[in-house]
């Protein structure tokens, strides 16, 4: 099985290999990524392990009570306590070692990095596109906000500094929304009314794809944005020429998205 399974992976590009040996899941960008990989390895590995079991049941019944010359019928087992009780327990068992492991490693997850992280972005989640506000930001001058936002014909993106603590705090002027992207392992909603944020460090320079992952009307599939993962100094840079742009927000309500650069948004163009 090993030989066929390095067969099979002989037939692959290094990146479709690598992809494999990671059970499809995205190669992790933060300093909290590590330990959900962990959590989706070790529940496939459980899956595998009780899959194995359950196909070896299987085929071991349908080969010794298969039907033979005889045509009799084999014993017929019902009400069976222990049974009934053994496949009760054994359900019930394997949900809550899941369910453990994914507490713990969500305990790991959540928490802040610090009181004061380096930068805070306020996220705000509108139909059906995104703003990203840098609150304050030291790499600008430490008291102007300024924002990135975008159009559902223009993904926006969002830049994050590497090796610096980051706080996104996740805003919806309209409705609920999910802020995913997918290099993070991890996806968080964007409730009207909840103030709802997470934290951590990005560790890989890149560009990485996002999107809504809550079904929020007829654009959702367009609330598509990229995360950029750049250099301290290509981040004040970027935020210099929002500010020199005149994206000074907080822009926190969505109205601002039909203002960017003299795009209007076509909803308003047809006087809807
Ligand atoms: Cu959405």
């Amino acid at each position: 099985m090993a030989a066929a399974g390095l067969l099979l992976l002989g037939g692959c590009s290094s990146a479709e290999q690598e992809s494999i040996k990671r059970l499809a899941q995205p190669v992790g960008v933060t300093d909290r990524t590590a330990g959900i990989h962990h959590l989706w390895m070790g529940a496939w590995l459980a899956a595998i392990l009780v899959g194995i079991l359950v196909w070896g049941l299987i085929g071991y019944c349908s080969i010794k009570f298969r039907r033979r010359h005889d045509d009799e019928v084999p014993v017929q087992t019902r009400y069976n306590l222990p049974i009934e009780i053994l496949y009760t327990v054994a359900p019930l068992i394997m949900v809550l070692v899941l369910f453990y492991f994914t507490v713990t490693e969500q305990n790991k997850i959540l928490p802040t990095a610090s009181k004061t992280p380096d930068h805070v972005v306020t996220v705000v989640g509108q139909q059906w596109s995104w703003t990203f506000n840098y609150d304050k930001d030291p790499a600008l001058d430490g008291h102007t906000t300024v924002y990135d936002v975008g159009t559902t014909a223009l993904e926006p993106t969002l830049w994050l500094p590497i090796g610096k603590s980051v706080e996104l705090k996740l805003r919806s002027p309209d409705v609920i929304h999910s802020f995913w992207v997918p290099a993070f392992l991890m996806k968080m909603d964007v409730i009207p009314g909840r103030d709802n944020h997470f934290s951590f460090t990005p560790t890989r320079l890149g560009t990485y794809d996002g999107h809504c992952a809550e079904l929020c009307g007829t654009y959702h599939a367009r609330m598509l944005f990229n995360v950029k993962i750049v250099s301290e100094s290509d981040y004040a840079n970027h935020l210099k020429a929002l500010q020199r742009q005149g994206n000074i927000g907080p822009a926190l309500g969505g109205s601002e998205v039909n203002q960017q650069n003299g795009l209007v948004n076509k909803v308003q163009d047809n006087g809807q």
